[in-house]
């Protein structure tokens, strides 16, 4: 036997016992390598289940889980958490000759995004002349994969605009979608109402063209690389999922505020946003919940491609914290169905196209 004949010199023993403990010491290296391997193998197969698991665990406890991490931690003093990678891309059906690439070769990954010296209107429009009037664009090398709305819902903050703009038009146009953008604009003083607001870019960008993906962005929020794309996927897709703001993480799990993108199906089946979140907070935590109620989940890119920069702000006038907003996310599945795009009304006063943008101007009533 070979294994026998080998000479182990830490064994100075008898040549007899020689070829018993080179077995055993083969036999236990034997039986370590294999339960290693099946260590390595298992957490690579559970690693790409823990969205799922989380989402069932959600499910039961999503009426405390919202409300209870804001309350213990402090707005600006939220724990960071690496978000999981479990997007599903939706299968190739068909490759056409025309049809845009499922990744656009144009993307060039990190982006450098700063807000220090501000940026004029005119040079922005300079720099994007692909851009058709309203802010629309379609690439012109290839058909789209998808026709998305980008509906950012706004009160004077024309210079966090103008940032967005500047940034996100390139990245846009690189990731060859066929896109416009829509400034949701709520007219007067009476207290903000993001989710409402974007409800009305929901209703009012389908009057103009017929897009099948809505993406939801916070005017202040940037990303800083354009391989996180601005499109839908098979489930609702959260795209702001490392801001700097959060040390470049998720300040909780089942965070969905910032930048988000769904499907008109997805959107309609959740019955769109809610209407009745007057003031900030809570009405993300609410869409978080009206797609875990309808058994659907988050789809989100790694904790690099997701990195966004956030301008930093004081609080707006007329848009303090929603006392409101802990009884309001722990009724979602009883309201969902009668507050949404089914009960939404509002006053569009005026509609004005612009080089870069749409911006529609919107009375959208009191409290
Ligand atoms: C919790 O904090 C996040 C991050 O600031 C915010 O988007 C969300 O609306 C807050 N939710 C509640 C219920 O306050
Ligand atoms: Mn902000």
């Amino acid at each position: 036997m070979t294994l026998g004949s080998m000479k182990d010199p830490q064994l100075g023993g008898s040549p007899a016992a020689l070829p018993g403990a080179s077995l055993q010491k083969a036999c236990k290296f034997l039986v370590l390598f294999c339960a290693l391997h099946l260590c390595v193998t298992l957490v690579y197969y559970m690693s790409g289940w823990d969205l799922r698991i989380f989402h069932y665990f959600v499910e039961n406890q999503q009426h405390q889980a919202s409300s209870l991490i804001n309350s213990t931690y402090g707005d600006d003093m939220l724990p960071s958490v690496v978000p999981s990678t479990t997007d599903v891309t939706p299968a190739h059906t068909k490759d056409i000759v025309g049809n845009c690439a499922e990744t656009s070769p144009l993307l060039v990954g990190p982006l450098r995004v700063e807000f220090n010296i501000p940026v004029e209107i005119n040079e922005i429009i300079k720099a994007n002349p692909s851009l058709m009037e309203g802010g629309r664009y379609k690439p012109s090398e290839c058909k789209a994969l998808q026709k998305v709305a980008i509906i950012i819902p706004f009160r004077k903050r024309e210079s966090h605009l103008n940032y967005w703009l500047y940034y996100m038009h390139p990245v846009l146009q690189r990731q060859q979608l066929d896109y416009g953008v829509y400034i949701i604009n709520q007219d007067g003083s009476n207290t903000f109402n993001r989710a409402k607001l974007l409800n009305i870019g929901y209703m009012e960008a389908l009057k103009d063209y017929d897009y099948d993906c809505f993406v939801f962005s916070d005017v202040d929020i940037v990303a800083m690389d354009d391989r996180n794309i601005y499109r839908c996927f098979s489930q609702p897709r959260h795209i702001s999922v490392a801001l700097d703001k959060f040390g470049f993480g998720l300040p909780y799990y089942q965070y969905f505020g910032g930048v988000s993108a769904l499907s008109k199906e997805q959107f309609t089946k959740i019955n769109g946003f809610p209407n009745t979140y007057w003031g900030w907070g809570g009405e993300d935590d609410d869409i978080y919940n009206r797609i875990a109620s309808k058994g659907m989940s988050i789809s989100r890119p790694d904790s690099v491609t997701g990195k966004c920069r956030m301008i930093h702000h004081n609080r707006d006038d007329k848009n303090d914290p929603n006392p409101k907003r802990f009884d309001l996310i722990a009724r979602t599945r009883q309201t969902m169905n009668t507050d949404g795009i089914n009960s939404l009304s509002y006053n569009v006063l005026r509609r004005e196209n612009f080089p870069l943008y749409v911006k529609i101007t919107v009375d959208v009533g009191n409290p």
